[in-house]
């Protein structure tokens, strides 16, 4: 039997509702094995209708504690939730570098609820890709909502960002200042902030100063940009985070944001494909192609130029 055919017979399972089934298929994804995108043809008709919503902010703010909490708000209320916790840093997840930081296993075991966490293994290429097409598994497997954490530090944790509908910005007072998430490119992503570990001394300033930067873009925005003050270990104010996300939900729902914003996703993913099918062409048959340590010399010699070199290349290649 073929890794594809196996595939397929592990699909049927999926599509049963096997949870083992499920995390056999995220993995085959994960690694994108050979025929990953095939099962993933199969499975994006069915997806759609999961909501997905991002968690981001600096390490330690309290992110994994904050999804704690919205899991069991949304599992009290009967639904189904789908949680990605993407851990770009280390390649240990849930081990010893953690240290005290929570981990996602106090859980319902009625299989309402399902947590995946994804490291880079080493690699950061390709994380934002991976992710969204794990959720596109968790959303036709019928999980309702999605919750995706990742750290907010780097370009690829934005990209994740990406894949959601709605953006909770986690900070702590300790995080020093916004100005701080401003330079991260955090404030541009936010839908909603949560100011954490609000029981700690400097949270008011903190949420002050936010309300200040946030000012200027209210009065350019449609949606409040609201500013939610948290105690995540002590469940404070759960419930108004929930709420705020269901707004903006319903929010971009009715603008016709979510739609559009959906329609530009789509498109910056079949444009990411291309790329990697044209970056494989270059690798596969234009670099192979060419002598290009030749070209290289006669450039350094000043015999010839990158322009003129790489323009006969691609002609090169294009030869049958
Ligand atoms: N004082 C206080 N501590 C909190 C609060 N929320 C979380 N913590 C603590 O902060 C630490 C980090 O919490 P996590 O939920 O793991 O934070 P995280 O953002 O997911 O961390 P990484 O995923 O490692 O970036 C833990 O020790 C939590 O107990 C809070 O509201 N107040
Ligand atoms: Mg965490």
């Amino acid at each position: 039997m073929g890794i594809i055919d196996y595939s397929m017979t592990i699909l049927d399972k999926f599509l049963n509702g096997d949870q083992a089934a499920l995390a056999r298929i995220i993995s085959f994804i994960e690694d994108r094995e050979e025929g990953y995108q095939k099962v993933l043809s199969r499975l994006y008709p069915l997806s759609g209708k999961a909501l997905k919503i991002g968690f981001t902010g600096p390490p330690g703010a309290g992110k994994s504690s904050l999804v704690n909490n919205i899991i069991k708000v949304l599992a009290c209320q009967g639904k189904k939730v789908g949680v990605i916790a993407v851990d770009p840093t280390s390649p240990f997840t849930g081990g010893a570098l953690l240290g005290d930081r929570i981990r996602l296993t106090d859980m319902p075991i009625d299989g309402s609820v399902y947590i995946r966490s994804m490291a880079t293994r080493g690699s950061t290429g390709g994380l934002a890709a991976a992710t969204g097409n794990v959720a596109v598994a968790l959303d036709a497997f019928g999980f309702e909502y999605i919750l995706i954490e990742t750290v907010g530090v780097g370009q690829v944790e934005l990209d994740i960002i990406d894949t959601c509908d709605t953006v909770v910005v986690i900070l702590v007072p300790e995080s020093g200042d916004a100005i701080q998430a401003l330079k991260a490119g955090l404030m541009e992503i936010a839908d909603i902030f949560a100011v954490n570990k609000a029981d700690r001394p400097g949270s008011e300033n903190m949420i002050a100063e936010l309300n200040m930067i946030l000012e200027i873009k209210r009065r350019n925005s449609e949606w409040e940009l609201p500013v939610v003050a948290t105690e995540a270990i002590n469940n404070k104010n759960t419930d108004d985070l929930m709420t705020k996300i269901l707004s903006h939900l319903d929010h971009i729902k009715q603008t016709g944001f979510f739609e559009k914003h959906r329609r530009e996703q789509i498109k910056r993913k079949v444009y990411g494909i291309l790329e990697g099918y044209v970056r494989q062409y270059l690798e596969d048959r234009i670099l192979t192609a060419a002598d290009l340590d030749k070209a290289v010399s006669e450039i350094y010699d000043r015999k010839s130029d990158p322009f003129t070199v790489s323009e006969k290349l691609l002609n090169l290649s294009s030869l049958p």
